[in-house]
C-alpha cells in the first residue's frame, strides 16, 4: 500500500520565533547578506565592532540540529568568513551559544560573527 516511511519534520517556519519573523520581514533588521539558505544581519546589542548573526532561513533550534545538515553548517561558516573579510580584516570569532545555560536566548540557530578589533578573551 502507501509508503509508510515517516517524513522528516517539515515545520520550518515558527510564527512565534523572533528570527523566523525577521527572516519573513515582519521585524526589521539591518541585513548585510542574504541568499537562498541563510540571512545575516547586525546584532541589536553588538559586543564587538562587527557583530553579525548568520541565520539559516529554515527554523532549526541550535547547532546540534544544524549539524545534521553538514552542507548548511558549512555554508553558514563560509558566509561568516566572507562577512569578516568584507567588514573587517578577515579575522573573526564564530560562536554558537547552545542551550540556556550557555547563553542561548533565541532558539533559532544563529552564528555570532565577532570581528573588527582585538577581541577580549572569553567574550560571548
Ligand atoms: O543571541 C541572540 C542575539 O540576538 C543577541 O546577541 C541579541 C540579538 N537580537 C535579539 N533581538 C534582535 C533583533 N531584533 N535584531 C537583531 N539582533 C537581535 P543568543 O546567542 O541566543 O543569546
Amino acid at each position: 500500500m502507501g509508503n509508510s516511511v515517516t517524513e522528516p519534520a517539515t515545520e520550518r517556519h515558527d510564527p512565534e520565533c523572533l528570527f523566523c519573523r525577521i527572516i519573513a520581514g515582519e521585524i526589521p533588521s539591518e541585513r548585510v547578506h542574504e541568499d537562498d539558505l541563510v540571512i545575516a544581519f547586525k546584532d541589536l546589542h553588538p559586543q564587538a565592532p562587527v557583530h553579525v548573526l548568520v541565520v539559516p532561513r529554515e527554523h532549526r533550534r541550535d547547532v546540534t540540529e544544524l549539524a545534521q545538515e553538514p552542507q548548511l553548517l558549512a555554508h553558514t561558516a563560509t558566509v561568516a568568513s566572507r562577512i569578516a573579510a568584507d567588514h573587517a580584516d578577515g579575522d573573526f570569532r564564530l560562536v554558537f551559544n547552545t542551550g540556556k545555560s550557555a547563553g542561548q536566548s533565541v532558539f533559532h540557530v544563529h552564528a555570532h560573527v565577532l570581528a573588527g578589533g582585538k577581541l577580549a578573551e572569553g567574550e560571548l
